[in-house]
């Protein structure tokens, strides 16, 4: 008998359907949180039954279980641990470690595109187009070079993967690799699928009208409260507000804030760091304490929302060689125009700094006067006073 404990992600998920097409009713999957692995990992070690195989993918033990599991493998035990992720390379110093960041062909490697090639190489499964796939899509995913590679079926198979359990998600799965040829979704899926991404459009479109910007310990960050799809969002809103240094999205409700970036000079876990969470770079968490609820909640809820750019204009665009018009909830008239190699702002005629790039001056205006591209007749009404002033020699 086979137990596999892996992670309670779609990569994670990934390797129980390989496992299950491998070794069918042999084997028992278990899905776990990073949290919950290590006391998963204690019960099964506790067991001492070495005629019970002990698989381990994407996700990495703790000291303690890491010479616990070395045990049970110098008593006999049958283990290996299969992960991608950087934090566990000091695993390959055992003979049951196998962790690589990297697949042979040097692309990004996910947890179960490592344990399709590990059940490949022990002939415990024999691959198929199918198989090839779906592996791929999971690999995208999980990695982002679906972004990258603009592959929408990747983000598709994880949008699936979270409108089904992970029971149904399983057996729909191992199901349809072993029958077809081909891996795809069915008529239903596709429907549901499309429904659920006009949802999602939906929902970002009302949230990026809820951001409020402020300045936390030196950083320009929008907050927004939102319970979902919190990776779409912060994709989004970085795109939309990329004056921002970060997001964070807030739920108050689970006592939560979900920190997002798009910048590489930004490290979002430190940030995290300072209540009581963490994570990567561009992607961490942590928890709303009372501190993080003053400055994250309570402060911005006397402001008002962000605007985004107007997007429909003719006239008043960036990619004017003259000016452009921006203003902010002050009402403000913000000037940018052209002057030489530089751009002048000016704001209700009073001249505020030169700066050496278009985008300097608008990520100056927008971080420092909330402010956002005016909409055409705004913009018009704006040069028509001005013409009529100059007419009367004013
Ligand atoms: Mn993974």
């Amino acid at each position: 008998m086979y137990t596999l404990l892996t992670h309670n992600d779609l990569d994670g998920v990934g390797c129980g359907i390989l496992g299950k097409l491998a070794f069918g009713d042999q084997i028992d999957v278990r899905y776990n949180s990073i949290a919950s692995l290590n006391r998963q990992v204690e019960q099964f070690l506790e067991k001492k039954d070495v005629s019970q195989t002990l698989l381990i993918t994407d996700l990495s033990v703790s000291e303690k279980n890491e010479e616990a599991v070395e045990e049970f493998f110098r008593n006999g035990g049958q283990v290996t641990l299969i992960d991608h992720h950087v934090t566990a390379i000091h695993l390959n110093q055992y003979e049951w470690g196998f962790v690589a960041v990297e697949d042979e062909e040097g692309r990004p490697a996910s947890a179960t595109s490592l344990f399709y090639q590990y059940l490949m190489t022990h002939e415990f499964l024999t691959g198929s187009r199918a198989i090839d796939e779906f592996v791929e899509l999971v690999r995208q995913y999980d990695t982002w070079e679906w972004e990258r590679l603009a592959n929408q079926d990747a983000k598709r198979l994880n949008d699936l993967f979270f409108m089904l359990s992970f029971e149904e998600f399983e057996e729909k799965m191992t199901r349809r690799l072993l029958e077809n040829e081909q891996f795809g979704f069915d008529e239903l899926e596709t429907k549901l699928l499309d429904i659920e991404e006009n949802k999602i459009e939906r929902y970002i479109r009302r949230k990026k009208r809820e951001v409020y910007q402020t300045f936390i310990e030196g950083d320009c960050a929008g907050i927004v409260h939102a319970e979902s799809y919190h990776s779409e969002l912060g994709n989004e809103l970085m795109k939309e507000f990329n004056h921002l240094d970060y997001i964070a999205i807030v739920m108050v409700g689970g006592k939560r804030i979900s920190l997002r970036t798009s910048h590489d000079d930004i490290d979002v876990s430190k940030i995290a760091g300072r209540y009581q969470g963490g994570g990567h770079q561009k992607a961490s968490g942590c928890n709303l304490t009372q501190e993080g609820f003053r400055t994250f909640v309570e402060h911005t809820f006397q402001l008002e929302p962000l605007k985004a750019d107007a997007f429909h204009n003719k006239f008043n665009t960036k990619d004017t060689s003259t000016f452009c018009m921006f203003s902010n909830h002050k009402q403000d008239t913000i000037i940018l125009s052209r002057s030489g190699e530089e751009w002048q702002i000016e704001i209700n005629t009073e001249k505020e700094g030169m700066y050496p790039s278009f985008e300097e001056a608008e990520r100056h205006i927008k971080r420092n006067h909330y402010a956002w591209l005016v909409r055409d007749d705004i913009y018009v009404d704006y040069l028509r006073k001005h013409y009529a002033a100059y007419r009367s020699g004013k």
